[in-house]
């Protein structure tokens, strides 16, 4: 049984073009004028463009003495109706727990997804035990990436000597360290201060994470991967600090990407003043929501290069569970939703107001984030031999983002009232139709894991050299073409 999607035009990272795609069971097997097959998909007046792929989820995760309530099932569900067909998860150990035992934790959770997902695997403590089992994964299970926290002191946070041993090990592997970098020693002292003085309304959480601590997180971060010779992943930037680190880092020469989420980019601070302490506390995650100034910034990234992802880190908390914070901000589980509305939104206030072009759209949603995580051209590309995760891409359909109508299990949306015009038609996940003109057809347990190998001995520090001055030996042998 063959498809084709007739009609339509290719929007990728670099080329719009007009175009017919083929499709035998998981895979393109044949882009070109007029092909015919058994099923015909119409895509007149549509862009056919690479699955989404989110970067940065949580799904159900233990975090902050719950769990968040979309689990694969519905998370993945949520990101298929939204034009994604491919989630990033986070693997996350309890300090002290083994790596490999947390992954079989992982594996039984994500059998409900609907879409191909991979994962990236915490470390969230320092020992022998880890740095054995870092090969294991690396080598044998098809994890390349390991997320490192620098908030959530007493939790989730790794000190500075231990970020350092885990970057020199990611250097050895051929892996990428990722960071959620925010210094989480000054926060655990302002967000004493805030309550002690009676600030515990979630406004406060916002002053408790001001945009010094993620610049000075980012910049530190960048500074260590370099010693250890590793690239770095920054997740979740946020700010002009964060992002002016990365930039300077990038002029380097530095391997450092970063990755803005969809509601940095959208959504600003005065969301905290709301006086329904409900929606503020609904938009509480960290880091947390900026002014304007600080997302005309990250447009900026976008446009230019020097930010290279946009993701969601999609960690969806109910009202009731957001409740737990009442009387101490400090309380409000973290986390927004987002996975089926990135796409959409980014189109929406991006491409349709010419910040960034569709191409520059398929790039960060999808293109880059495959070839940075090594799983291009499978992922991320229309080409031939390449997995058939597909959107068509309506670009005059519209609608109203609802909590009424979404997927994601919970009983609100951020994006509450936010007009979108540009929407999925159909949405094809490794073959199958999953979006049906318009109607979300998910099908539980149909997603796949996706191995990422190893990128090889990637050596991105500039500091071996000392003097930066002196001549540079000009070769870099095992550099993936990245290119992004
Ligand atoms: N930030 C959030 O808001 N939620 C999950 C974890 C994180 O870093
Ligand atoms: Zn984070
Ligand atoms: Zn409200
Ligand atoms: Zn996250």
């Amino acid at each position: 049984m063959t498809k084709v999607i007739k009609g339509g035009t290719i929007v990728t990272a670099d080329l719009t073009y007009e175009a017919d795609v083929k499709i035998d069971g998981d895979k393109i097997i044949e882009i070109g004028p007029d092909l015919s097959g058994d099923e015909v998909i119409d895509a007149t007046g549509c862009y056919i463009m690479p699955g989404g792929i989110d970067p940065h989820t949580h799904l159900e995760m233990p975090f902050m003495g719950t769990y968040s309530t979309d689990d694969f099932a519905s998370g993945t569900r949520a990101a298929l109706a939204g034009g994604t067909t491919m989630v990033v998860d986070f693997c996350l150990p309890s300090p002290g727990e083994s790596l490999l035992d947390s992954l079989k934790v992982w594996d039984n959770k994500s059998a409900q997804a609907a879409c191909d997902y991979s994962y990236h695997m915490a470390i969230t403590w320092w020992g022998e035990q880890v740095f054995d089992e870092m090969k294991i994964i690396t080598e044998e299970k098809g994890i390349n990436t390991f997320k490192h926290f620098l908030a959530y002191k007493g939790a989730l946070m790794v000190n500075d000597d231990e970020l350092y041993s885990s970057f020199k090990r990611c250097a050895e592997l051929g892996a990428t360290p990722l960071v959620h970098a925010e210094n989480g020693d000054v926060i655990a002292e302002l967000t004493a201060q805030l309550l002690a003085e009676g600030n515990t309304g979630p406004e406060a959480h916002a002053y408790s994470r001001p945009t010094q601590v993620e610049g000075e997180a980012t910049n530190r971060a960048i500074m260590i991967a370099d010693m250890a010779g590793a690239p770095l992943y920054v997740v979740h930037t946020s700010c002009e600090e964060a992002h002016e680190a990365i930039r300077r880092a990038k002029m380097q020469g530095k391997r450092v990407w970063g990755e803005p989420l969809v509601q940095h980019l959208v959504l600003d601070d005065s969301e905290y003043s709301n006086e329904d302490w409900d929606h503020a506390a609904r938009r509480v995650m960290s880091p947390p929501f900026r002014n304007k100034q600080h997302q005309d910034s990250l447009w900026a990234g976008l446009a230019s290069g020097s930010l290279s992802c946009v993701a969601t880190d999609h960690c969806a908390f109910t009202t009731e569970q957001k409740r737990f914070g009442v009387g101490d901000f400090s309380k409000i589980p973290n986390g927004t939703g987002g996975l089926e509305d990135r796409l959409p939104v980014l189109w929406t206030k991006g491409v349709n107001t010419g910040r960034i072009t569709m191409n520059e759209f398929v790039a960060v949603t999808s293109t880059n984030i495959a070839k940075i995580l090594n799983c291009y051209p499978q992922k991320g590309a229309v080409l031939v031999g390449s997995d058939a995760d597909l959107v068509v891409w309506d670009p005059k359909a519209n609608k109203t983002i609802t909590a009424d109508t979404q997927a994601s299990a919970i009983d609100y949306n951020v994006f509450e009232g936010i007009e979108v015009t540009g929407l999925p038609r159909y949405v094809l996940s490794r073959g199958y139709v999953a979006v049906d003109n318009g109607t979300l057809k998910a099908k539980e347990g149909h997603g796949k894991f996706v191995a990422r190998d190893a990128n090889g001995s990637v050596n991105t520090a500039l500091s071996k050299w000392k003097d930066l001055t002196a001549p540079r030996p000009v070769e870099r042998s095992g550099i993936p073409a990245t290119g992004v």
